[in-house]
């Protein structure tokens, strides 16, 4: 059960943000107004969010995901959560993001910890399956990051294992290629799909051309999805999901997936 989430919108500078695709500039005021959107969708969700403000000092720092790993206690039904666990990104520009998030997260969160040096770690690279995480080593999280993430899992119970997406091209981060929706169910794009970490789950693959919706957001009833990709929703729906679709353009251009603009807790 999820009841809170952190957000950040971009600020004017977002056009300085790092990608690696070549989508274009994003349109600022409808990239504001995409996460306006996408606010109202986690409010329909049933969460209550904490706004943060724009800061310019970060161009990325709308993707508040890549910051922290939240473990939720172990109660379906209670939200709250564990643990905080503080990232260490991968990209130097975006190390300053970290702080910010650590004040915040203070107020939910009893336990507190961090990625140390030479460890990084980006939380889109953390996917989260019940008790089971997957961690994604990839040009931003090292084995390192991955080793102390996975020892302070352990802490809590959370069983992990490492994904490596270093050779696949086309994704930043795991979640760019895979989500997990509850029910034992992953939403994977086929180059992932083959893997042997995921053959234990009921696999929902990613026709070709529809990628970027495989990172999308089971929230409580319902799951967020990128507008725009009629046949995963579709496939959903027919499973029985509730689907809602938030248009993710603008954050596409930069790189970014739907999750990465929230944290959920
Ligand atoms: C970056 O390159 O770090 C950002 N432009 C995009 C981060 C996206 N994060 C995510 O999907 N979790």
């Amino acid at each position: 059960m999820f009841t809170n989430g952190i957000v950040r919108p971009p600020g004017a500078n977002f056009a300085d943000a790092l990608t690696s695709v070549d989508l274009g500039a994003p349109d600022y005021l409808r990239a504001l107004h995409q996460h306006a959107q996408y606010c109202a969708a986690l409010e329909r969700c049933g969460l209550t969010l904490r706004h943060l403000e724009p800061d310019e000092r970060y161009p990325d720092s709308t993707f508040v995901e890549d910051t922290a790993v939240l473990v939720q206690v172990h109660s379906p039904s209670q939200a709250s959560i564990s643990c905080a666990i503080l990232m260490r990104p991968g990209a130097v520009t975006r190390a300053g993001e970290v702080a910010s998030m650590a004040k915040v997260l203070s107020r939910f969160s009893p336990n507190m910890h961090a990625i140390e040096p030479p460890g990084t770690v980006d939380g889109g690279d953390i996917c989260e399956a019940e008790d089971h995480f997957f961690i994604g080593i990839s040009t931003r999280t090292n084995e390192a990051g991955a080793r102390q993430l996975q020892k302070l899992l352990a802490l809590y119970d959370r069983t992990s294992s490492f994904v490596d997406i270093r050779g696949i091209n086309g994704i930043l981060h795991l979640k760019s290629g895979v989500s997990y929706l509850g029910d034992g169910r992953l939403a994977v794009i086929d180059v992932l799909s083959e893997l042997e970490d995921f053959q234990d789950y009921d696999l929902i693959r990613l026709d070709a051309g529809e990628e970027y919706a495989a990172n999308c957001v089971r929230l409580n009833n319902h799951i967020l999805i990128a507008a725009g990709y009629p046949r995963f929703e579709k496939s959903l729906r027919e499973l029985g999901y509730e689907t809602i679709a938030v248009e993710m353009t603008e954050f596409q251009k930069m790189d970014g997936g739907l999750s990465c603009l929230s944290l959920r807790l």
